[in-house]
């Protein structure tokens, strides 16, 4: 594990040539790569890394509140899109690593981001007056990542959240890429706001042109090919949904942090991630006996 020597990023490589690299700005994983250096996320080139805004690529983290604030939900109505997790700096909590009974090394970086933390962006605060603390775990081993966040809620009053991982998957070419284990599942097209709920009927699942969809699938996994050959499977835990996206050519060309333009060719975003967290409770607060102080998501994304 090491640290870049201005401080912004922290990298991790295993003996098996596995890299990943998480900027602390947003606690970003801007860069994975499998035991032949190949990258597999896709990162705009003209992505912003310097803390001005949210990086346009790798995985920028949703919190507390996924897309446009609702104006009706009055707690998050006046957050910015995609809350304010992506663009906080987050602090480098620690590292640790461990061997699986086959011998193969794994390292976890851990990373923290609270109401009481100074790297809290200052309008978070003001927008979103809750007492909180997540804790986001980066998880290495060889041929998979696995990203996971605890959310505790340190007030005294509950609150709404959305927790996503917004993940941006790096594909050889969209025209040949499908996407399984889809099928059956309910979702909402953003693209048709008159007539949003739909049903997957697809067992393969392609994307032909913008697409904006709010899956809520009925198993836990999903896998993603290029041609026939799968590229990624990815495995949720406490993460009832997926948001698939893909901008095309116009929105592609109307995002001034995305490059090249044809970009969206090689790129695929896979979003798991939990809706209506529901009321994450506070510490004092007990329901039927049970006390919800933490929720855990886990998105584990395993190469080919
Ligand atoms: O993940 C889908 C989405 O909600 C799209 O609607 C699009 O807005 C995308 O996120 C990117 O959002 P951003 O705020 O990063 O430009």
């Amino acid at each position: 594990v090491s640290f870049s020597d201005d401080n912004s990023r922290v990298t991790a490589e295993l003996p098996s040539g596995e890299s990943v690299t998480v900027l602390l700005y947003g606690a970003t994983v801007i860069s994975w790569k499998d035991a032949e250096g190949q990258e597999k996320l896709w990162l705009s080139e003209a992505a912003k890394l310097d803390g001005s805004k949210a990086v346009r690529g790798g995985i920028p983290l949703v919190f507390p509140v996924f897309g446009p604030p609702s104006p009706d939900h009055a707690q998050t109505a006046k957050l910015v899109q995609h809350g304010f997790a992506r663009t906080s700096r987050w602090e480098f909590l620690g590292k640790s690593t461990s061997e699986s009974a086959a011998g193969a090394a794994s390292v976890k970086l851990d990373f923290g981001l609270s109401s009481a933390a100074e790297g809290l962006d200052p309008a978070a605060r003001e927008a979103w007056p809750f007492k909180f603390s997540l804790i986001y775990s980066v998880t290495l081993c060889p041929g998979s990542l696995t990203t996971a966040i605890v959310a505790t809620n340190d007030d005294d009053k509950p609150f709404d959240c959305h927790a996503l991982f917004h993940t941006y998957l790096r594909v050889d070419d969209i025209s040949s890429v499908s996407i399984s284990g889809l099928d059956g599942a309910a979702y909402i097209d953003k693209l048709s706001p008159s007539d949003p709920n739909k049903t997957e009927s697809s067992s393969s699942v392609t994307i032909t042109g913008e697409t904006d969809r709010v899956y809520t699938p009925t198993s836990n996994e999903i896998t993603v090919l290029q041609g026939d050959k799968p590229i990624f499977r990815i495995t949720r835990d406490n993460l009832t949904n997926v948001v698939v996206w893909n901008p095309w050519t116009e929105k592609a060309a109307s995002m001034g942090d995305f490059a090249p333009k044809d970009g969206y060719k090689n790129m695929l975003v896979l979003n798991p991630g939990r809706w209506g967290l529901g009321r994450l409770l506070s510490r004092g607060m007990r329901l039927r006996g049970r006390k919800l102080l933490a929720w855990l998501g886990r998105d584990v994304c395993v190469l080919g």
